[in-house]
């Protein structure tokens, strides 16, 4: 028997996929990378959480609320507090966002070059049922001088200055995808070696697609332009997919082809989802796949934050959903 098919090749670690990538940099530093390998290290702490969380005592509420006022729960903590420890003993970044703190968090590596806005653990509510949750995060270059702590100009830059962004989804397998501005890439974790290994190269969103996921339980408030697209998805015989976990609806709709809605409705007037660390790093994996991502009124990336923890409303997906609900939109 051919030897070869006994041990078939594992194939490309992330670690040495980074390290691959940064060589088409001419004067990277290695700094980029090894801030990716701090988050990909990370993302294994807390998968290890997340896999075993009904058998230790990490589900159901803290007893607080974070900044958003909604109930926290252990795991978004321990996740917080794993990404946080990774990003600071790490060493390349000064300032972070994170969604479970008000505040933004200063490391004290004042000569760190990047900001990250982070989402510990997105779609917390799933965590006690057993349901996809994930982890979201956006890197941006500094724009004040190094040497002092990073300012709140450094965190509120528009998506267009990512220089990086990805999700991790604690799935039926794990798995991370990221970009550099350089075309998306997917790796699954393989739990035996420890390692994420490339998955899905190059990930090309299809143009369009017949998923719609939104919460049509706020119908009674969605404008009249949200009311239309709903009503051509139905007409079309789309199949409504809504997981309750950004991250999962994102990657489905990303890998098949479909739309994810969060409009303002009457309870979340500016929409639910926060622009720095859910709709900026979706927004950018979303266009360098190949899909559309839009406020409604305008490209996600180009819009100007006023706040660190803003919310916006996301229409994100397939190129031409996107378009059409816009167009929708627009009346
Ligand atoms: P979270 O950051 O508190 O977990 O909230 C974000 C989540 C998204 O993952 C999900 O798409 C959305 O909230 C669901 O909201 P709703 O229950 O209003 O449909
Ligand atoms: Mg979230």
């Amino acid at each position: 028997m051919d030897d070869h098919k006994l041990a078939l090749p594992v194939g490309t670690t992330l670690d040495r996929f980074i390290m691959r990538k940064q060589e088409d940099f001419a004067y990277a530093t290695g700094e980029l990378s090894q801030l990716l390998r701090d988050i990909a290290l990370a993302a294994k702490i807390v998968n290890r959480e997340v896999n075993r969380s009904g058998l230790i005592d990490v589900t159901g509420a803290y007893g607080n609320r974070n900044v958003q006022g909604e109930d926290q729960q252990k795991l978004d903590i321990i996740a917080n507090i794993r990404f946080i420890r990774a990003l600071r003993n790490g060493g390349e970044v000064c300032t972070i966002v994170s969604e479970e703190d008000e505040d933004m968090i200063q490391t004290g590596n004042n000569q760190g070059k990047y900001v990250v806005a982070i989402d510990p653990l997105d779609g917390s509510s799933n965590i006690d049922v057993n349901v996809s949750i994930g982890t979201i995060f956006s890197i941006y270059r500094r724009t004040s001088p190094t040497g002092s702590a990073g300012t709140v100009a450094d965190c509120l830059q528009p998506g267009t200055q990512q220089v990086a962004a990805g999700y991790v989804i604690y799935g039926s397998s794990t798995m991370l995808v990221y970009t550099t501005g350089n075309g998306v890439n997917g790796f699954t974790y393989e739990p035996s070696l420890g390692e994420f290994f490339l998955s899905h190269p190059a990930i090309q969103m299809p143009l369009s697609g017949t998923i719609y996921s939104i919460n049509e339980g706020s119908a009674n408030s969605f404008s009249p332009g949200v009311a239309a697209f709903v009503q051509h998805c139905k007409d079309h015989h789309f199949s409504a997919r809504y997981i309750g976990s950004l991250v999962a609806d994102f990657h489905r709709n990303l890998l098949k082809g479909g739309i994810y809605l969060y409009p303002a409705t009457a309870k979340s007037p500016h929409g639910k989802l926060r622009l720095l660390y859910e709709c900026n790093p979706l927004a950018f994996i979303v266009e360098q796949a190949g899909g559309r991502s839009s406020n409604g009124k305008c490209r996600t990336l180009e819009i100007e934050p006023k706040e660190t923890h803003e919310r916006s409303p996301l229409f994100i997906g397939s190129q031409e959903l996107v378009a059409q609900a816009e167009l929708c939109l627009q009346g």
